[in-house]
Order: C-alpha cells, then structure tokens, then sequence
C-alpha cells in the first residue's frame, strides 16, 4: 500500500494535519519508538501558515515566544523579525524538516474522508479521498483552527466578475494589487493586517466594517542577531516560564489589583504598556482589569483616546474607535497593527459601516449596499474567517462506536473531556481544538502541554498493554459545566466570536 508502511495499513499512531502540532506530535512517537504516520491535506508540512499567505499575514504572538522549545531546533535558528511573516514562519518549518526530516512520515495531498473505530481490532479504520486505508491503534488529530474557512452566503457572489480571494485561500503566487479597486469584508486578526498593507497600494479600498477591532499597536522591529544569541542564554527559562502564565507567553499579569494601586502607578504602568506594546497591554495589565468595570472602562478610554489621535475624521474616529466599548475587552481576539488606523486618513480609502448599511448582494461589478450604492471592485478580499474550533474537526468524517459522526454528536452543544477527546471515540485524541484554552494563549505553548500529554498517555497505554482510553459522558458532561461557567458571561455579551463558535450561523458551541 503506497506512502504506508506495510500493506495491512496497520500503525500504532496515525497524525493528521502536518501544521506545528502534528509535526511535534510525530517528532514524539519516533522518539516512543512507535510506528507512525501523517496525513495531510495540502502539498506541503506548515499548516496554518501554509495557508494564510495573504498580503501582510504574520504572527501576532511576539519573539521568541512562537516557536518550539527545543535547544535542537533554537540553537542554529534566528528569527529576524520581533513579529515574524508567513515567509520567515514557512522558513522555520523547512528549518525544522531539516533537523528532523519530518516529509519522510507525511503523506501529502492526503485528505482524510472517513474513519470508524473497529472494536474487535481496537483500531481506527481511516480512509482518505484517494481511498488509502490506514488501521493505526491511536488517532491523533492536528487540524487546528484554520483548517476550515467560512465564507459567507453572499447573494450573487458567484456573479461577481472580478477576483475574489478568501484570505486564507489566496494565491501562493500572489496577486497583482497595484492600482486596483480592493474590497474587504471584515476586519478581525485577517481583515486588520490585509487592510494596512493594501491601502496604500490600491487605487481604491473600500472596508466593509461589521464590528471595529479593537486593535492594538504591534510596533514590530527587525531583530538584532548579535542581541539574540545573548539571549539564547535565557531561552529555557523562558519557555518554562510561558507554561507559568495565563497566556502561554514569558509575561503575565501584573500582580496588583487595580483598586489597590493608586491613580499614578496606573497612569504609568498603562503608558508603559503601550510603550511596549504588542498583547501587553491586555495581558500584563492589572489582574483584574477586565473584572472590575471602572476597570475596565479605564483600559478602553485609554485605548480609544489613543486610537482616536491618529484619525482625523471626526465620523470615523466614532466608527473605527467608538465612544463606549462593543464588548468586554478580550471577548473578541484584538489584533495587532503597525498602520491600521492612519490608513483610513487616506484619500483613497472608504469605509463602509455594514450596520447602518449592510450588504445588499454581490453584483458582477461588486457589492451592492442596501443603500442602493453600488461598490465597485477589481478584486474582492474574503477575510471573514473560520468555522475554527469544530469544523476542521467535523469535516473529517470521523464515527463514534455508537454510528454518530463529530459533527453530530456536537449539533446541539459541544461535549468533550479537557478539550482533548470525546466519549464513544476511543483512543481518539485532539490538539488545539474546542473546549481548551486554544483562543486565549500563545499557539506553541499549548500544542507543547497537549501532544506532552497524548504522548505519554499512547506510550503509558501501550506499554501496559491497555486496548482502549475513552472518556465516560459524565466526564464530559463536567467538562462542559466546566466550560461553560467560564466562558458564559463573556459569550452572552457577543454577537459573534469565533472563540464560542457564535461566528458560524447554525453552530450551536455554548
Ligand atoms: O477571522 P475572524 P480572522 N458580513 O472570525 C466579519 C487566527 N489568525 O481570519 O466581527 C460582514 O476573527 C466579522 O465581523 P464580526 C487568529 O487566531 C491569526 O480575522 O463578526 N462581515 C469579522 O470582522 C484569529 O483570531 C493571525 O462582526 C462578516 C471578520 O469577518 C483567527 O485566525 C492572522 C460576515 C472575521 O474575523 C481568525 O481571524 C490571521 C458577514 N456575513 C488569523 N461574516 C495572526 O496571528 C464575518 N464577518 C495575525
């Protein structure tokens, strides 16, 4: 049997996706001595980044806190970027296929259709569009949250006569967009970096706005790589202090209330915070900033005041930075921006506010509000995001042992233990998914603590000779209860947030 590695399809684990986690999650089962496999979708290992090749598309988690934590992969490896792009990003997974020749155990262009788990067997039973039948014990799946995009059901977008590119679908060879008449429908994590890099060279952009993001100032740099190997010196503290933190990041709240401290310390600590800027502001703020309401309102004047000084229309400066804050802060992902806010002082730049005016349908001109305007586009940028936390998930095809697939089982609410695995799917195991800190934190410190843990629960299984590991339904149903009194407060007061699924219509998460 082709790209398997024997004709039975048999496996002690089979991973899919070939993004940062599944790739670390291969890198522990050689290292278990475990028969293994990847199957990816696309033609290359990078996943993510792999795929949002969109014009300004970089991370937003700062140096060197996006990245593996090992001296092996660290110690000839140098960002040069304090923010690295999806060029440096796609770099770095060549680097690590280097170290460890990862290609070798991937199948690619390898999409996986259907699996069931065979109880006399005790193994899954995995089959893929191009009909390769994998038997592996474990199941381990890395398809993280970009796997599945969400396009919206636009009336007439089919008719549209010109470009049109979801940003997480965009050409690998780019795209002419010089002198042409963009459009851009959205304005999250996607919406925001697309939106500063097109301004300036469009002969026209039109933003079509639904909720302003409330975005904060990046201030990238280029790295110094004499300053870094000085660093490197710190690294393995610092990525065990990101396994310490709220976020997953080398830094954390400040341990102060904001009620015990006095007005001054607050007025500095905020300034020094901006200063730094990039997710400090939200994550090294006052333990309880968010929690308390006056706050909370101090945090989002200060953001606004500042955001407002860079936009000189008076009517967009309400739009883009409005007078009372839209939902708590961190409800929605904010973003990071170098030039976001002054792209609006151009001449050549409009923006459409959707809630006073929505979109009537897509014409083959371009998009037609319901004011009776008519936008006319050459290209028309898609940056409307995921169905992140099932979806990818659910479109595999995967059948519990009691015939009920994922996406059915999760239809009238999500259910799983720790985020990591589901009752009635035994020895199925995911990362970066639902139900786990995934939207809150720093993507590689995440993946780390996960694929840890489900490596050494197949290792500790195997060893021991144990068939099967499965969650029971109360475990879930805690799990859940768990969840939900967290994250409750929070969903009620968004209309739509991909961190609660409430961005999909039709996906019931909470
Ligand atoms: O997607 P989003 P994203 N009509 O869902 C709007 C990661 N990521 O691709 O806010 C009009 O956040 C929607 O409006 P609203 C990162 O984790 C990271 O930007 O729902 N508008 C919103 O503005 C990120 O959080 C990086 O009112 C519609 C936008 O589309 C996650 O991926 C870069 C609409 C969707 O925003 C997703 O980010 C890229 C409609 N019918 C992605 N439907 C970095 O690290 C949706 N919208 C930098």
């Amino acid at each position: 049997m082709a790209d398997l590695p024997n004709d039975t399809g048999e496996l002690d684990v089979l991973i899919v996706g070939a993004g940062l986690s599944g790739i670390y999650q291969l890198y522990h089962h050689r290292k278990l001595g475990h028969s293994v496999r990847v199957f990816e979708a696309q033609s290359d290992i990078g996943g993510t980044w792999r795929n949002n090749v969109y014009p300004g598309a970089r991370v937003d988690s700062e140096f060197p806190n996006y990245q593996l934590s090992m001296s092996e992969l660290w110690n000839d490896w140098t960002f040069k970027e304090r923010y690295p792009g999806w060029k440096e990003l796609q770099e770095y997974f060549h680097h690590i296929d280097q170290k460890w020749n990862v290609r070798k155990d991937i199948s690619f262009n390898t999409k996986v259709v259907a699996a069931s788990f065979d109880q006399e067997q005790s193994r899954w039973v995995v089959t893929t569009e191009s009909r390769l039948v994998a038997r592996p014990r474990f199941l381990v799946l890395c398809v993280g949250v970009c796997s599945k995009v969400y396009t919206p059901q636009f009336e007439g977008l089919d008719t549209f006569g010109g470009a049109c590119y979801h940003t997480a679908r965009w050409p690998k060879e780019g795209v002419e967009l010089k002198g042409k008449r963009i459009g851009v429908i959205g304005t999250g994590a996607s919406g925001v970096q697309v939106i500063q890099e097109v301004g300036p060279q469009a002969s026209h952009l039109t933003v079509f706005q639904r909720t302003p993001n409330m975005a904060l100032p990046m201030r990238q740099k280029q790295l110094d790589s004499k300053e870094i190997e000085n660093q490197k010196l710190i690294y393995p503290t610092i990525f065990r202090r990101r396994l310490q933190t709220g976020a997953g990041f080398s830094f954390d709240r400040y341990p102060k209330s904001f009620d015990s401290t006095s007005i001054e310390e607050r007025i500095l600590h905020r300034e020094d915070l901006w200063a730094l800027g990039g997710f400090h502001f939200v994550v090294s703020n006052f333990k309880d900033f968010n929690t308390t309401e006056h706050g909370h309102r101090e945090t989002y004047n200060f953001w606004r005041d500042r955001v407002r000084k860079r936009i000189h229309d008076p009517v967009l400066q309400e739009k883009l930075a409005p007078p009372d804050p839209i939902h708590p802060i961190g409800a929605k992902r904010l973003s990071l921006e170098q030039s976001y806010y002054e792209v609006f002082n151009q001449k050549n730049v409009k923006l459409v506010d959707l809630n006073e005016c929505g979109i009537s349908k897509i014409t083959s001109k371009g998009i037609l509000t319901d004011d009776g305007t008519e936008h006319d586009l050459d290209v028309l940028v898609l940056a409307t995001g995921f169905d992140s936390l099932t979806g990818g998930l659910a479109d595999l095809g995967i059948q519990g042992v009691d015939g009920t697939s994922l996406a059915e089982k999760w239809a009238n609410g999500v259910y799983t233990t720790f985020g990591m695995t589901c009752a009635n799917y035994p020895n199925m195991f995911f990362v970066y998914g639902p139900q786990a800190p995934t939207a809150y934190v720093n993507g590689p410190s995440l993946i780390e603590v996960q694929c840890d843990w489900v490596a050494e629960c197949i290792r500790y299984m195997k060893y021991n000779d144990f068939l099967a590991i499965y969650p029971t339904h109360k475990a879930e149903a805690e799990w859940r209860s768990t969840i939900m009194d967290l994250g409750s407060s929070f969903a009620k007061t968004v209309k739509s947030s991909w961190y609660f699924g409430s961005n999909i219509p039709g996906v019931l998460y909470y």
